[in-house]
């Protein structure tokens, strides 16, 4: 799992309309619809969530400490899908005790090893790389008109992949799994269909999920010509000129589709 640095998200509060305009045009949806779909919720039942939690956001300052706009970012994303989100003054358990006694049912924490987001009421709890992986295919099903029937080769195999795979084989596409790591190869599922060789692999699937912490190990000319991608993974696994050819077809944020599709799980 990548950690976030403060320049990762450095300025994209207040580019979230512009962000969110481009995910429009390219899914046709907007942030909710694809948390919605991610989350198996409708959009009427996220909007009445909306009228009845409100959402806190608690910074953790143990292992590494805060990331600098971190939280900030996170409720701006929340409050963005209508709900009522703050960050809490306080830090750590004093921050989440805060949350609570501020009628706060739905709380936000992230150290360096988990990113949850808590229902107090129902006491559900999300993982933030369950609803990345959802969130990302359900974004590139919303690309593609649809995945059913559709091939969609999932790179990386880990919490993102394996979550985004599932989605996939919900919404009734073919999945096919490639991981450098033949253990992770060994833990997909009977239905998923494994591809042992990367660059071949990279030259038939016209639908991608680029699930892996490698940066730049993609180049234009390893993709087909209809190429859509979906990229969770940070970095980027497109190298520039391969972004730079497809971008009207790629999707790729540290934690826009993350975030909106944990609360809607958490909601749901
Ligand atoms: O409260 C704070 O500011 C810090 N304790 C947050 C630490 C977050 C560490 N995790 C990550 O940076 C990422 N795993 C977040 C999810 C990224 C998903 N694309």
């Amino acid at each position: 799992m990548t950690r976030l640095v403060e320049n990762d998200i450095a300025g994209l509060e207040r580019e979230l309309d512009v962000y969110e305009e481009e995910l429009l045009k390219k899914t046709g949806l907007n942030l909710s619809e694809v948390a919605c779909a991610g989350g198996n919720i409708t959009i009427h039942d996220l909007r009445k969530a909306a009228q009845s939690y409100r959402v806190a956001v608690v910074p953790i300052t143990s292992g590494e400490g805060v990331i600098g706009g971190f939280t900030q970012f996170v409720a701006s994303i929340i409050r963005k899908m209508g709900f009522q989100a703050t960050v809490t003054e306080e830090t750590d358990v004093a921050g989440f005790y805060e949350g609570v006694c501020q009628e706060n049912e739905i709380i936000f924490m992230a150290d360096d090893k988990k990113f949850i987001a808590l229902n107090l009421r129902t006491k559900k709890v999300i993982d933030n790389g369950y609803g990345t992986g959802r969130g990302f295919g359900a974004a590139l099903a919303g690309m593609a008109d649809g995945l059913a029937g559709r091939e969609v080769l999932v790179i990386g195999f880990g919490p993102v992949g394996s979550s985004a795979a599932e989605y996939l084989l919900e919404s009734g596409a073919k999945v096919a799994v490639y991981d450098q790591n033949e253990l992770r190869m060994k833990e997909t599922k009977k239905d998923m269909k494994q591809e042992p060789n990367l660059k071949k692999a990279l030259k038939i699937y016209d639908f991608l999920i680029d699930a892996t912490p490698e940066g730049e190990f993609i180049s234009p000319e390893d993709l087909t010509d209809q190429a859509m991608i979906a990229a969770p993974g940070i970095p980027l696994g497109l190298n520039a000129p391969a972004f730079e050819k497809y971008r009207d077809r790629v999707i790729h944020d540290p934690l826009q589709i993350g975030v909106a599709t944990m609360l809607a799980l958490a909601v749901g």
